[in-house]
């Protein structure tokens, strides 16, 4: 039973999210897959909570919009990235609802939730309890103006709301005022030696559960010190509007709300159960059978959610198993900064997968082999650059290319025979000389070893070994050299190319967790059955193991294609500058604040001078040494008309000809850089400084006039 962590349904996936959690769960299943094991792998909208209410009211829309259309975005993100979830579920469903309400009973009635009174702050105006992220007001620790109630943003204290000096509701304004309130608390103090017990002895009343020497020594740590400091009760409701209700049937349910953080793990279960409805499959033995390992993958700041919270939830119900690991990642940088949704600072996967159109396993190699496994990690687009093409294209392209070519010219593409007399070099040296057999001993211990770091989450490791068989592959061909040899000694030529393309089988095979898209080309090249996965991995050790050849003498390969292409110089600056301008968007941001003040008012008169119409890019090109300017051609209708158009670090040139627009056109001619442009194209910019063209909703003939 394998789970990714909810992301919350407010913002996109980047970078940091894919190599702190999906990636690293989706190779693991996928392995596990290939090992022939019986494995569901779940994740969905994470789709409640003040994440969700804020958002929204900074975008002017329902709650209910804001998470379809992230929901939306996320299946068909992680689709195209090629996360293999076996569901994409949501808590917004009536299904999870109704999960989490009967977990929520089930506790209650079992006595397990101490109830509570407290002061809360309550805004008079908006008539409703506010959530900590609704409270703003001087922080105590360093007098930072704006911080939350629950932290601080710049010293990065943890606080809570009545903390907060001068405070105020960002719903209206108003200063809050203290309100009873009563809420049903987790006793985690009451949990704290079992929790305790369970983590660091991997024991629970005696029953060994997990070796804590398996789990990573972050996870442990971060878990020790919040033990360390003791468990205090847990609140496990709210007064919000937005999220699962409190169960009718429980006296003071009314207005209350399940708190986020109990509601979306239980997101793992309604997901699993519907998932097994969809395939008429039984749920119950993946999360309450002792036989079943459940793994949590998440990033460190979910930590304590699934290490000690959701633990004390499960174990508290009674009929559930406990993690086997929670083998979370740390955080991933970028360009030496931390990445953030609010200030922009981000690669999105989504624009990434339209900037970069089939290089989906690029993204996966590097981000694989920088993952922030123990420690927090870099992504730099230079280094990403220097890796696709000396460990992608130079090594591993090369060396797929380097033997279809081969095998095609030396024997129209069917694998030879050879005699298993013949050797071939296995080193530089004339005296490193080797069998088959033993060549194929070594192909499967370096496959054990890629298991062995798969099944201790050390993907990096795994990574590598894969490209040191690759390494290995263009040695061989290097130390043997059979386009030397192939008229002179055809029996040592017909054992090394043999040899070769077993190697390009195990990696065809060895790299589909890390780089599906690649290994599906790669099979059909070879003209292996990429349709079947389950075993896949198990079969070939096995047959590695006995000294047998993966694909036999005398089958037929297909024409030789190239698997990578370079990352030129040109894509790399192109996503440099896009950063380096959200890097300027956001000092004009902080220091205008969020909404731009309206400018001095004007007259219709004045309004009517303006000469508005619909246009039609028709060409647009880069302008030399302009990075920010695009020179385009504007169809009106009535003339064609060159615009030069601040816009190049948003868009490419290729992305936006054909498009529809709106156009200044009566504005006075201009010279940029030495080029006179002739009106000007009306663009939209939100908050992050991200520019959208303006044009009519459906399609409308150029030229016409807006007024
Ligand atoms: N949505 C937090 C996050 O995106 C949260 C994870 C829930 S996992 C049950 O960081
Ligand atoms: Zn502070």
């Amino acid at each position: 039973m394998v789970t990714a962590a909810l992301p919350y349904a407010n913002g996109p996936i980047h970078i940091g999210h894919l190599s702190g959690v999906y990636l690293s769960a989706d190779i693991f299943v996928r392995f596990l897959r290939m090992l022939g094991k019986d494995v569901v792998f779940v994740c969905g909208s994470d789709e409640h909570g003040a994440a969700i209410t804020i958002k929204a009211k900074k975008e002017g829309l329902e709650p209910q919009q804001i998470i379809d259309k992230y929901h939306a975005q996320f299946e068909d993100t992680f689709k195209k990235i090629g996360i293999s979830f076996d569901i994409f579920h949501r808590t917004s469903s009536a299904l999870h609802h109704e999960t989490a309400q009967d977990f929520f009973l089930k506790l209650y009635k079992n006595g397990e939730f101490v109830e509570r009174e407290t002061e809360q702050y309550f805004d008079e105006e908006a008539q409703q309890f506010l959530a900590d992220r609704y409270i703003t007001g001087t922080c105590p620790k360093c007098g930072f103006e704006n911080a939350y109630g629950d932290q601080c943003e710049k010293c990065g204290s943890t606080l809570n709301p009545t903390d907060l000096i001068n405070p105020r509701s960002t719903l209206s304004g108003a200063t809050p005022v203290l309100k009873a309130t009563s809420h049903w608390y987790l006793p985690l103090d009451k949990y704290q030696s079992w929790l305790d017990e369970w983590i660091t002895t991997g024991k629970l009343n005696g029953v060994e559960l997990h070796d804590p020497a398996d789990w990573k020594a972050h996870v442990i740590g971060q878990c020790k010190s919040w033990l360390d400091g003791g468990l205090e009760p847990r609140a496990m409701t709210r007064d919000l509007d937005w999220g699962v209700d409190v169960p009718m049937e429980i006296p003071g349910a009314a207005g209350k709300k399940l708190y986020v953080w109990l509601d979306a793990p239980i997101g793992y279960i309604s997901a699993t159960k519907q998932w097994a409805k969809d395939n008429n499959k039984d749920w119950e033995k993946y999360w309450k059978n002792e036989e079943s390992a459940l793994i949590h993958f998440l990033g460190k700041d979910n930590i304590v959610f699934h290490c000690l919270i959701f633990p004390g939830i499960l174990h508290a119900h009674g009929e559930y198993i406990l993690p086997l690991n929670v083998p979370a990642n740390q955080f991933m940088n970028l360009e030496g900064n931390k990445i953030s949704t609010s200030r922009n600072w981000a690669v999105w996967v989504h624009e990434y997968l339209k900037e970069m159109p089939g290089r989906e396993d690029e993204l996966r190699y590097y981000l694989t082999k920088n993952m922030p496994e123990q420690k927090d990690s870099e992504f730099t687009w230079k280094g990403f650059q220097e890796v696709v093409n000396t460990e992608l294209v130079n090594n591993l392209a090369n060396f797929f290319n380097r033997v279809v070519v081969l095998t095609n010219k030396y024997y129209k593409g069917v694998v030879p025979d050879f005699d298993l007399e013949e050797g071939f070099y296995s080193g530089s040296d004339a005296d490193e000389y080797t069998y088959m057999d033993s060549e194929i001993v070594a192909l499967y211990d370096m496959v054990s070893d890629l298991h062995n770091h798969i099944m201790n989450f050390d993907f990096r490791a795994g990574l590598k070994t894969i490209m040191e068989i690759s390494s290995l592959g263009n040695q061989l061909l290097q130390f043997n050299e059979p386009w030397k040899y192939d008229k002179v000694e055809p029996e040592r030529v017909a054992a090394v190319m043999n040899f070769a393309i077993q190697i390009t089988a195990v990696l065809a095979i060895a790299v589909r967790p890390f780089l599906p898209f690649t290994s599906k080309k790669m099979h059909e090249v070879l003209g292996m059955d990429f349709t079947k996965e389950n075993g896949v991995l198990l079969d070939m050790m096995n047959s590695l193991a006995e000294g047998e050849p993966i694909i036999p003498q005398g089958h037929q390969i297909n024409e030789p294609i190239h698997l990578f292409s370079r990352i030129t110089d040109d894509l790399i600056e192109f996503q440099m500058a896009k950063l380096e301008n959200s890097k300027v968007l956001e000092t004009v941001e902080t220091e205008e604040t969020a909404h731009k003040p309206l400018k001095p008012e004007i007259s219709y008169e004045e309004f009517q001078k303006m000469d508005i119409r619909t246009g039609t890019i028709i060409s647009a090109e880069k302008m030399e040494k302009a990075d920010k300017l695009l020179m385009l051609s504007v169809d009106l209708g009535f003339e064609v008309r060159t615009i030069v158009s601040g816009i190049a670090m948003h868009f490419k040139p290729e992305e936006i000809i054909g498009k529809q627009v709106t156009v200044l056109a009566n504005l006075a001619p201009r010279k940029l850089r030495g080029v006179e442009s002739k009106g000007m194209i009306l663009m939209a910019e939100d908050a992050t400084g991200k520019l959208m063209f303006i044009n009519p909703d459906e399609d409308f003939p150029t030229g016409m006039t807006i007024q």
